[in-house]
């Protein structure tokens, strides 16, 4: 096999010679009608998948101009040296499927590429700004679901509106310039993993702009469109074994190849006054109400994605296949869906729950993907409210046992002292890492210490949940069971 470092690299020259590696070879390359806020690997093996089929289905100039808010002019430039091109590896239990995806038009990095990033989103032919910027690049409260005003980079965004970094800073800029030149806005998209991700959104952005100019405030509640989402696709990190599949199927140099599992879904409230590409010609949902599915997603793959992750941290497991391959792990994730959170769902009568519940459990043992357990655990602090407190909160309200979403809380808790059940060490990726530590480490591995010391947490734990005695019960109970047995034992004691 070709080392891929030897090879040429892909191009839009070479694309004539990849035509069994392209969606159709009927493609007129599109003008930029879409920016992209976080161009990550999640949005290339999705939205940009989707909105290149939907041009091949019914046209529209709908080419992307991703965007990297953390400055990662690495990303930027091995992807421009490459015209936007890149590869989306499926794979699946059958094999490897290469596709090479041609939706992407431009890439800028912030700050450095302000003045071309302001450009394109004053161009009228923008008319979608979508996002993935993962929770916490929303800037949230979580007490209060406005703006953080005690974010670093919101508090210079305010200080310096002309200049933002920060995603509301970015949104709240770039609409202002479009009502001030009497232009129609564009559809503010939300692809991440929040309830009502874009009503979230649009409140983060309205107490902003609110901040900065009460009257833009009005116009952009009045004027502009925040339509939900809910995404699905499980997309791990790009590793070396991606750069070779593509360089044995191509024999092309891919600096930044995708890898994903062959299922999506993508469910889209429809709300686009300036208009959208046809997602609905090529397989998403376009409904007027997201609620039920993204619920459903956000408790029943997410909560359960959490659940294995920390408990796989403690207990040993390096992947999601891995983890889901041990019988007792098993019947625990299928007991949580089917008795503690697919309870909590308000679905319609044709959502086959335990259909759901059946292909997640497939997905996550398919064994190409090697989905790490330590990709998932990252930003526990953002993933935790509305992946698994939400729940919880829905079953004490209910009146119903949640032990095993509790463990799921105690396993995260746990996992804060940075090592597994062996002693083997890892490290802790969050925007709270720092003081959560510290309350981990304050308690000295006792487990009511470290329920109160973490339940403190108002960043992460409403004070009104916080304070329920079943949840204090339930949790301290989770604590106790994984101190005294550790995460594989606990598990099995679980059943
Ligand atoms: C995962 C998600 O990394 C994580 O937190 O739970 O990225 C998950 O793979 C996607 O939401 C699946 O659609």
């Amino acid at each position: 096999m070709p080392s891929p470092a030897n090879l040429p690299r892909l191009t839009r020259s070479v694309l004539p010679a990849l035509q069994t590696h392209v969606l159709s070879p009927r493609w007129r390359e599109p003008a930029i009608g879409i920016v992209h806020l976080g161009i990550g690997n999640f949005h290339r093996a999705h939205q940009a998948l989707y909105t290149e089929e939907a041009m091949l289905a019914a046209g529209g100039d709908w080419g992307i101009c991703g965007v990297t808010l953390q400055g990662d002019v690495g990303k930027r430039d091995a992807l421009m040296e490459q015209q936007g091109l890149y590869s989306v590896v499926e794979r699946g239990p059958d094999g490897a499927r290469v596709t090479v995806v041609r939706a992407l038009r431009e890439v800028l990095a912030m700050p450095h590429d302000h003045a071309a990033l302001f450009g394109r989103l004053a161009d009228p032919l923008v008319r979608i700004v979508s996002l993935t910027v993962t929770e916490k690049g929303y800037c949230r409260d979580a007490k209060t679901g406005d703006v953080a005003l005690d974010d670093p980079g919101v508090a210079h965004d305010l200080a310096h509106p002309l200049a933002p970094r920060t995603v509301p800073g970015i949104l709240v800029a770039a609409l202002r310039a479009r009502r001030d030149a009497a232009g129609q806005p564009f559809t503010v998209l939300s692809c991440d993993n929040l309830a009502h991700n874009g009503a979230a959104l649009r409140q983060v952005v309205c107490s902003f702009a609110r901040r900065v100019d009460a009257a833009l405030a009005d116009w952009i509640a009045a004027e502009v469109a925040f339509p939900s989402t809910m995404v699905d696709r499980i997309v791990p990190a790009t590793t070396d074994a991606e750069r070779a599949t593509v360089a044995e199927q191509l024999g092309y140099r891919d600096a930044a190849p995708v890898p994903c599992e062959p299922f999506r879904q993508w469910v889209i409230e429809d709300r686009f006054p300036a208009g959208r590409p046809a997602w609905d010609a090529v397989g998403a949902q376009l409904v007027d109400d997201v609620t039920p599915f993204e619920l459903a997603k956000l408790r029943m793959l997410n909560g359960t994605h959490s659940t294995l992750a920390y408990l796989s941290m403690l207990g040993g497991f390096a992947t999601i296949d891995a983890a889901i391959a041990d019988p007792a792990m098993h019947k625990l994730i299928h007991a949580m869906m089917t008795q503690e959170i697919a309870p909590t769902l308000t679905l319609p009568a044709s959502f086959d729950v335990a259909g759901y519940r059946d292909a997640l459990l497939a997905r996550y043992a398919n064994p190409a993907l090697k989905h790490r357990c330590a990709q998932i655990a990252m930003d526990g602090s953002q993933k935790i409210p509305p992946r698994l407190l939400a729940t919880i909160e829905a079953r004490i309200d209910a009146g119903q046992p949640f032990a095993r979403l509790a463990l799921a809380v105690a396993a995260w808790m746990t996992f804060l002292r940075g090592h597994a059940d062996d002693g083997t060490r890892y490290e802790i990726s969050d925007p709270l890492a720092d003081d959560l530590k510290a309350l981990a480490a304050s308690a000295q591995g006792e487990p009511q210490a470290l329920m109160n010391a973490l339940l403190s947490v108002r960043d992460v734990f409403p004070a009104q949940l916080a304070a329920r005695p079943e949840f204090r019960t339930a949790l301290q109970g989770a604590l106790q069971l994984l101190r005294k047995n550790g995460a594989r034992r606990a598990v099995a004691a679980m059943q």
